[in-house]
């Protein structure tokens, strides 16, 4: 398993607008997208901070898994997106010592990216979603 670097820093917020008062109006990072994921419920800001981006989470109605985290927690740090070249070898490898994903199969995320969640209690308390980036950028559909 190689990990090639952070993707994103993904942070829970209950509104991503008011949030981005803040990340993009006072301290003045670049608001790269910002997408609604129909599928999870969830509007998303990508906001550039060096090769890397926060982002911002928050759920649509209906959304269960960052709604949740917002009622125990609060808002703050949700997860850390590490890259790497190549998701199911690395998910393989992974199962192999031990480690528990969330789901099966890798999903696709934003930016058309395709991830998976490694579970928080087998990570030493942290919510790690693994990165392959895709050839084709955006679209998704062109994977080698
Ligand atoms: N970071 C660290 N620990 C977390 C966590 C997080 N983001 N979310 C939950 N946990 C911990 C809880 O504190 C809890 O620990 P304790 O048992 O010690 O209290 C434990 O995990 C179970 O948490 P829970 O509140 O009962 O929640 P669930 O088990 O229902 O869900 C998890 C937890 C990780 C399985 C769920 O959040 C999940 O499936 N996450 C992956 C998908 C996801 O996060 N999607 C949103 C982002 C999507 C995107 O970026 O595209």
């Amino acid at each position: 398993m190689r990990v090639q670097g952070i993707d994103h820093i993904g942070v829970a917020v209950q509104s991503v607008d008011s949030a981005l008062e803040l990340y993009s109006g006072v301290m003045g990072l670049r608001v790269k997208k910002v997408e609604i994921l129909e599928d999870r419920r969830l509007k998303v800001a990508f906001l550039e901070i060096g090769e890397i981006s926060f982002e911002l989470l928050e759920p649509l109605e209906g959304e269960e898994v960052v709604s949740k985290f917002l009622e125990k927690r609060g808002e703050g740090l949700h997860h850390v997106a590490l890259l790497v070249d190549n998701l199911e070898e690395c998910v393989k490898y992974l199962h192999a010592k031990g480690l528990r994903t969330l789901g099966t199969q890798p999903q696709k995320g934003a930016e058309g990216k395709r991830i998976m969640f490694l579970h928080p209690k087998d990570t030493h308390g942290v919510l790690l979603e693994l990165v392959e980036r895709m050839k084709g950028g955006e679209t998704g559909e062109i994977h080698e």
